[in-house]
Order: structure tokens, then C-alpha cells, then sequence
């Protein structure tokens, strides 16, 4: 199938929705300036595979100056980020009433800021950190953690002295509880899920295509490189999500 006829199809499956969700991924940021892990040329891992280790539970608590040195360069990325045509248009299709419920393994706010209602963050969000102190608990926003690294690497909770880290799911760690309840929920009460920029290897959101397809979903992936979803996708299209989105955009007759 050509392109065109994919974004006619897709753009007539979402037609026919009535309960859509949308799983995104780094992907759908790009666009907007903050890298992914795995794309070919950009992403963060392919141009510098140690850096995964910092992401991990593991590799954070044994080298958090690392991980907070690192991510003092990328941070700038995030803060200056607006959001994605893509962002925008999901938050029109919520404003219509025909998605639900957007899942989101980023961490950047982005949907937030598009204007986005019901978001779940499957991998928690940048926006807060917490003292890893036992008994302490304290909260802080990014801007307190920020002014923490400003006085130290890693930076200390004022209070008690233990590490702050951001509110983030690193690899090795559960999922927060309620979001990944209210994914699954969601999933099971969709008819449509609609997956954008994600390679669909990190699990568990790698499994919740085949969760919404079990409980009856239409699926639709629009991702620059092939998943292993592809195959058992209604409609699969490789382009750009910007480009992509632009065309569904029109063929939906939705101004963004
Ligand atoms: P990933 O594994 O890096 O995959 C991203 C996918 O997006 C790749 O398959 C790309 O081909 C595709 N892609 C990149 N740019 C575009 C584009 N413009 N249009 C269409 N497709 C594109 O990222 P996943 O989200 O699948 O993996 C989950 C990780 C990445 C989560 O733990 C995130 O927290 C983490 N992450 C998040 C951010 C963010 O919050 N923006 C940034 C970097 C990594």
C-alpha cells in the first residue's frame, strides 16, 4: 500500500473511533529538539552506548555525579522543548472527545503543555525530584533540583544529606503503580490505539499493542523505523510524525 492510501486508511479508522488511545514515545519529541535513545544517527544510546548504564537503577546509584553531569547537558533541551504538531493534534482529538487517554513513556511534559487532559507517565516525568532519604520524603520541583546541582555534584537534600533524584522510572525499576492500572484500563477500553514514535522494545509498553488488540483495538503505527508490531498493524506508516500527522491532520479536516 502506498502512503497515501495508508494515511487514507488510518485517517478513516480513526474516523470511525470512539474511544482512542495514543501510546507515544521519544519519537514524538524529536521534532521539538530532544533526542530519542534509538535513532540511527541522533539517539542518545546509538551515538554513545555507555550512557545507558546511567539510566539504570544500578548504574545511577553507583555513578549519580555521571548521570547528573550528563543530564546537566541535555537538560536544556527539554526546558526550551515546545510542543510537536503531533503533540497538538492528540490534544485536539481529546478536546473532541474522541481520544481518551493518552500513555506516555516520556518524560518531558510535553503533552502536558500541549494541552493534553488525561495523560498517563508510565516512566514518571522531569517536572519533580525526590530525596532518596529513607525517612526524609521531601519533594522538590526541577527548578530546586537545579539549583541543588548548582551547588554540588550529585546534589544533596538540604535537609537530610541523601541523593536527589528526579521523579523518573529508571531500567530496572516497577512501574508506578496507579499509572500502569490506569494504562492497562484504558487499553481494555479502547477501540483504536493509536502508537507514535516509539521503537516498542521497553517493556512493559512494548506489550500494550497486543493488550489493545486482545481486548478488540484497531492498531496504528506511525514510527520512522519498522517495530515488531508491523506486521499486525490495520495501518503501519514510516514517515516523520510531523509529515505524517500533517496529512491525517487534513485528510481528518482538523486545523492544528
Ligand atoms: P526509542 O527507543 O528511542 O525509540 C524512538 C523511536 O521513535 C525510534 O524507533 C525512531 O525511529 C522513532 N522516531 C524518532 N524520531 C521520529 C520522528 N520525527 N517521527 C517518527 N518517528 C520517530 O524511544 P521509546 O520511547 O520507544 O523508548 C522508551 C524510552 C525512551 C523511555 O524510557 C523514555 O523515557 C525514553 N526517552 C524519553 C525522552 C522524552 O521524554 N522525550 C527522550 C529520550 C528517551
Amino acid at each position: 500500500m502506498n502512503t497515501d492510501r495508508k494515511i487514507e486508511k488510518a485517517a478513516s479508522i480513526i474516523r470511525e473511533s470512539k474511544s482512542m488511545v495514543s501510546l507515544t514515545g521519544a519519537g514524538i519529541s524529536t521534532a521539538a529538539g530532544i533526542p530519542d535513545f534509538r535513532s540511527p544517527d541522533e539517539g542518545l544510546w546509538q551515538k554513545d552506548p555507555s550512557k545507558m548504564m546511567l539510566f539504570t537503577d544500578v548504574g545511577f546509584m553507583s555513578d549519580p555525579k555521571g548521570f547528573y553531569e550528563f543530564g546537566r547537558e541535555l537538560l536544556p533541551r527539554f526546558q526550551d522543548a515546545r510542543p510537536t504538531l503531533a503533540h497538538r493534534f492528540l490534544s485536539r482529538l481529546e478536546a473532541e472527545g474522541k481520544l481518551k487517554c493518552v500513555i506516555t513513556q516520556n518524560i518531558d511534559g510535553l503533552h502536558q503543555r500541549a494541552g493534553s487532559k488525561n495523560i498517563v507517565e508510565l516512566h514518571g516525568g522531569l517536572s519533580t525530584a525526590r530525596c532518596t532519604g529513607g525517612a526524609c520524603k521531601r519533594e522538590f520541583t526541577l527548578e530546586e533540583m537545579v539549583k541543588e546541582t548548582e551547588e554540588r555534584l550529585p546534589p544533596l537534600c538540604p535537609d537530610c544529606h541523601a541523593l536527589i533524584r528526579p521523579n523518573i522510572v529508571l531500567f530496572g525499576e516497577a512501574l508506578p503503580e496507579e499509572a500502569y492500572r490506569k494504562a492497562l484500563e484504558s487499553l481494555g477500553n479502547c477501540d483504536l490505539l493509536l502508537v507514535m514514535g516509539s521503537s516498542l522494545v521497553v517493556y512493559p509498553a512494548a506489550d500494550m499493542p497486543g493488550i489493545a488488540q486482545e481486548h478488540g483495538a484497531r492498531l496504528i503505527i506511525i514510527n520512522l523505523q519498522p517495530t515488531r508490531y508491523d506486521s499486525r498493524a490495520d495501518v503501519f506508516i514510516h514517515l516523520p510524525l510531523d509529515v505524517a500527522v500533517e496529512k491525517l491532520a487534513k485528510a481528518l479536516e482538523i486545523t492544528l
